[in-house]
């Protein structure tokens, strides 16, 4: 089962201001023109409004728009409830992302009959205990239980049965399969003609893979219906309680700008691994061990973040609070206080550029070795021998 709540930002506010019922609503980070919608109400999608558009575009297309501004605070408390409530139905939740999860219904029901009552179920607590909306979709896997609850969205309970997957395959648009954005849905369009999944079942596996390389599998298991990867439970995320990095320095020093080129580093490797986990901290841990070996260690709370940048930034604030009078040895950064579901950070334009500077960074690693990029800040930086 995939649980989406729907519109949910705008759903949030229109439930605390109930004058907004009806209307076209958005909820954005800044209300101004150099921002993005983060979520529009579905009478907003109507005039072509949708999340990620620049403020200034979904005025044009929808001049009467109501702009609110995101309170990430309350978000993020109404979603642990709703996934505390999702855990009652099922002892394997996976939090996908603040307002989704897959809920694995194997042991809970024996047929899609039992799991579409227990679907009302939570359709029902949650209106009731929220009065929230959101889509329930049903189905043999994670591929096909999402795909089903987007096609049932706004308030919906669709179930796609295994016999009839080929059916909704053949006629649902490829970029509504999760994972097909729209830059592979484009290439697809173009380069081979596939506009559904049941034409991208026609290109053999080779072709795809000459242009998708090792995105090819999971494109031809997709045209399928095939999704074989599991609900990871909250629970086992969780187990993992930190993730971190240190660096012995080359020499002791206290020269700030060289210290952080050195955190520069460490942010890094510890956004990662962290990006790697799928896992968001929410707390970062500086350690500091001066020439003497004497070891401090400072941390401060944060919004959950899995991005280099914010914890670079974190990292430097805490450091400026370091008495550096001495020299320092050591230094470290511990991620903590980890938790599966992200937070959308869109809003925060730097963000966006930053994560994409991350991904690609990770991928260029990942394809021609660790070495193959790096921070120019850094190039000075070698290992204590
Ligand atoms: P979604 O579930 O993708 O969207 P939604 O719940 O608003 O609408 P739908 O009915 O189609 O599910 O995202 C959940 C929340 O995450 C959304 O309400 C706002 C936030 N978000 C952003 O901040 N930026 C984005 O680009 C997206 C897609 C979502
Ligand atoms: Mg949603």
């Amino acid at each position: 089962m995939h649980a989406d709540m729907d519109a949910f930002f705008v759903s949030v506010e229109v439930r605390d201001k109930p004058w907004l019922k009806g209307k076209p609503v958005a909820v954005s980070g800044d209300i101004s023109t150099r921002s993005v919608i983060a979520t529009a109400s579905y009478e907003a999608r109507k005039c072509g409004v949708h999340s990620a558009m620049p403020i200034f575009k979904a005025l044009n297309l929808c001049p009467n728009l109501i702009l609110i501004k995101a309170d990430h605070k309350k978000y993020e408390e109404v979603s642990a409830k709703i996934i505390k409530t999702l855990s009652s139905y099922s002892p394997s939740v996976e939090t996908a992302s603040i307002d989704e999860a897959f809920l694995d219904l194997t042991y809970i029901s024996k047929d899609f009959e039992e799991a579409k009552t227990v679907g009302e179920k939570i359709k029902n607590e949650i209106h009731a205990k929220f009065r929230l909306p959101l889509t329930i979709g049903i189905s043999s896997n994670k591929l096909l239980s999402k795909l089903a609850s987007k096609i049932g969205k706004p308030n919906g309970l669709k179930i796609i049965l295994p016999e009839e997957k080929d059916l909704f395959l053949k006629n649902t648009p490829i970029e509504k399969i999760s994972g097909i954005g729209t830059k592979t849905a484009k290439l697809l369009k173009h380069k081979f003609g596939v506009q559904t999944p049941g034409d991208l079942r026609e290109i053999p596996l080779l072709t795809l893979y000459s242009t998708f390389k090792s995105r090819a599998i999971f494109l031809y298991n997709a045209a399928r219906g095939i999704d074989t990867t599991p609900i990871i439970p909250d629970y086992e995320k969780e187990h993992q309680k930190s993730i971190g990095n240190s660096m012995t320095l080359p020499f002791d020093t206290n020269n700030t700008s060289y210290l952080y080129s050195v955190l520069k580093h460490l942010s890094y490797v510890v956004a990662k691994r962290l990006r790697e986990n799928k896992l968001y901290a929410q707390n970062i841990i500086i350690t500091v061990r001066y020439s003497d070996f004497r070891t401090i260690t400072r941390q401060v709370k944060i919004r959950p973040t899995n991005t280099s940048k914010v914890i670079y930034l974190i990292s430097i604030k805490i450091l400026k609070e370091v008495q550096l009078n001495r020299k320092i040895r050591l230094l470290g950064i511990t991620a903590s206080n980890l938790i599966s579901s992200p937070v959308i950070t869109l809003f925060e334009s730097f963000d966006k550029r930053e994560e994409i500077i991350d991904k690609t960074m990770d991928i260029l690693k990942a394809k021609y070795g660790k070495n193959i990029t790096n921070y120019a800040t850094l190039m000075n930086i070698k290992q204590r021998t």
